[in-house]
């Protein structure tokens, strides 16, 4: 493994991805600051703007489009700096991929700010897109493909060249998260393909409407895993190095990889308990796999406060909890992925409660659920981003992250962590209330149920004011990070295993294996109420409400 700055053609291609996603997150932003002001009755939106339309490309360009541009960036990154230099066909189908996922992104954007896409960012049938919206999309999929493709390749070459040897974990990881997403991005393919281009298109009258759901939730589970893993990859891999310590071990946290790939996949109909036309069992037998993601997580927090024990041990802690004075609470690339981390215990806390059949009656469609992503993709998977460009950004452009640039980080942690906490806890509140998300103004006709909601509303736009300043924070730091921070050389830091660490059993990567096992449960999962929606699900025509 190599410990200089990644090869600047390698690094091109990383930064390339990161800076569409940090524009993407700045243009979200905005849209979820107006949203916040426009919930709690402070703001009418000029010019004809929808809220909807808002919503859509909230949605899209901070859950679909920052997400999966910084991670494959990250990927791509971590390839390069634990198999070495990208091979031309790795490089080419990154840069290959990025312009279609970037073109792809371009045009679903500008279809939404046309307001001709006015669906939301789960475009659910029978609400009907302009057809381009959909193309768009399907090229920020086959982008991904594409680039996948590149790390996979990286990856056979450098086992071909290390028989016997496993995998550097890093790339172990990369390789898991796109097996990962490959697999679930197949279901959203195939309604988009099959289902959605020709209907918008107008080729066909009528679309199954549960058969487009049901797809697009085998995808949309395992997206908020395709989230989380890059994040893991951070905790497992490079926290230990920040904090000076060992990895815990390398072959749980392979397993725990593995474990997320078998058990993220067959479990989309826990998004689905209130539809109807799914029989009980197969929601149930669904949402028993979703509960067994739990133990992966479990093993995952485990590992790392081990890491944590561990390391603040040897450097002479003593007590129960004297390690936690060892850890480096004044260096913002472990500070605000550990934020990260304290935020996916109520966040975690909460995925249980909704995937919970009697409680998520409660919460169905309530803030509460929006509070809960607030928390686990916009907090827990947020955070940890930001924690890795402070040293991926200059270390990629050749530049440090100073300390006034790190203080500003930790103060940007803050901020988000106040912002977040007002706005998430007051929609996680409201929504056991009973207020609805997915709603613009309204009081109902002055109900007085209504009208217990605006104050917790308001605490909203209070959070959400918040958070758009620590938005902009990050932005100003990201760019001096990228062009004005002072040269000089940045680590990009790979953790090593504790040497107490069991042998990596080669088991763990032999992919035949786990992707095969991915298969059986996902048919096990899914082919009975799939052929029952096909034969029985009735079909509907388009609307467009907006
Ligand atoms: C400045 C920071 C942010 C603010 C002020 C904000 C605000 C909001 C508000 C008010 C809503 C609810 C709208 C409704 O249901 O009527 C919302 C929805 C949402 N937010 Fe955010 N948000 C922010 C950051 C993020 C980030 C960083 C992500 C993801 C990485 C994210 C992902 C989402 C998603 C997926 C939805 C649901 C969209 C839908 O229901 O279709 N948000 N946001
Ligand atoms: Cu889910």
């Amino acid at each position: 493994m190599k410990n200089t700055a990644l090869h600047p053609n390698d690094g091109k291609l990383a930064l390339a991805h990161i800076a569409v996603g940090y524009i993407a997150l700045f243009l979200g932003a905005i849209a979820g600051l107006l949203q916040a002001f426009v919930r709690s009755g402070t703001l009418e939106l000029p010019a004809g703007i929808g809220y909807y339309q808002l919503l859509t490309a909230h949605g899209v360009l901070l859950a679909l489009v920052f997400t999966t541009f910084f991670i494959i960036g990250f990927l791509y990154a971590s390839m390069s700096r634990t198999t070495g230099d990208l091979t031309p066909f790795a490089k080419k189908a990154g840069w290959i991929g990025f312009w279609l996922m970037t073109i792809g992104t371009a045009i679903t954007t500008v279809m939404i700010l046309l307001n001709k896409a006015t669906v939301l960012y789960t475009f659910y049938a029978p609400l009907k897109a302009s057809p381009w919206f959909y193309i768009g999309l399907t090229l920020v999929v086959v982008g991904s493909w594409v680039s996948g493709a590149g790390m996979f390749s990286q990856y056979a070459v450098w086992k071909k060249k290390n028989e016997g040897k496993p995998s550097p974990l890093l790339s172990f990881m990369a390789v898991a998260t796109m097996i990962l997403w490959i697999i679930a991005t197949l279901g959203v393919a195939v309604t988009v393909l099959f289902q959605f281009i020709p209907w918008s298109f107008g080729l066909v009258d009528k679309i199954n409407v549960l058969l487009s759901r049901t797809l697009f939730w085998y995808f949309g589970h395992p997206l908020v895993y395709f989230w989380l893993l890059p994040a893991y990859m951070c905790w497992y891999v490079i926290i230990p190095k920040i904090i000076g310590g060992k990895i815990f071990s390398d072959s749980l946290a392979r397993l725990a990889f593995v474990l997320f790939v078998l058990f993220s996949i067959p479990v989309g109909f826990h998004h689905q308990i209130l539809e109807s036309g799914i029989t009980p069992f197969w929601k149930f037998l669904q949402i028993v796999l979703t509960f067994m993601v739990i133990v992966p997580s479990l093993m995952t927090a485990f590992a790392l406060f081990a890491t944590f024990e561990i390391s603040g041990r040897e450097k002479g802690a003593s007590g129960l909890f004297g390690w936690v004075k060892k850890l480096p609470w004044t260096d913002v690339r472990f500070f605000a992925p550990f934020m990260g981390m304290l935020v996916f215990i109520p966040g975690g806390a909460g995925g249980i409660i909704n995937a919970s059949n009697q409680m998520n009656q409660v919460v169905h469609n309530t803030l509460w659920v929006t509070g809960h992503f607030h928390l686990t993709v916009a907090t827990t998977v947020a955070l940890t981003f930001f924690g890795i460009s402070y040293w991926l950004v200059p270390h990629l452009t050749g530049r440090t992250l100073t300390p006034r640039l790190n203080k500003l980080g930790i103060i940007q942690t803050v901020f988000w962590c106040i912002g977040m906490f007002l706005m998430s806890g007051a929609m996680h509140t409201v929504g056991l209330f009973g207020a609805p998300r997915r709603t613009a103004y309204t009081t109902y006709g002055d109900h007085p149920q209504a009208l217990e909601w605006m104050s917790y509303q308001t605490i909203m736009a209070v959070g959400g004011a918040i958070l758009f300043v620590a938005i902009l924070m990050i932005l100003y730091i990201i760019i001096n990070l990228a062009v004005a921070a002072p040269k000089g050389t940045e680590e990009f830091p790979v953790g090593e295993v504790h040497e107490d660490a069991e042998k990596t059993p080669l088991l763990l990567e032999n992919w035949k294996i786990w992707i095969g096992l991915s298969v059986v449960l996902i048919v096990i999962a899914y082919t009975v109420p799939v052929i029952d929606i096909i034969e029985n699900a009735p079909s509907s025509p388009g609307f467009k409400f907006w």
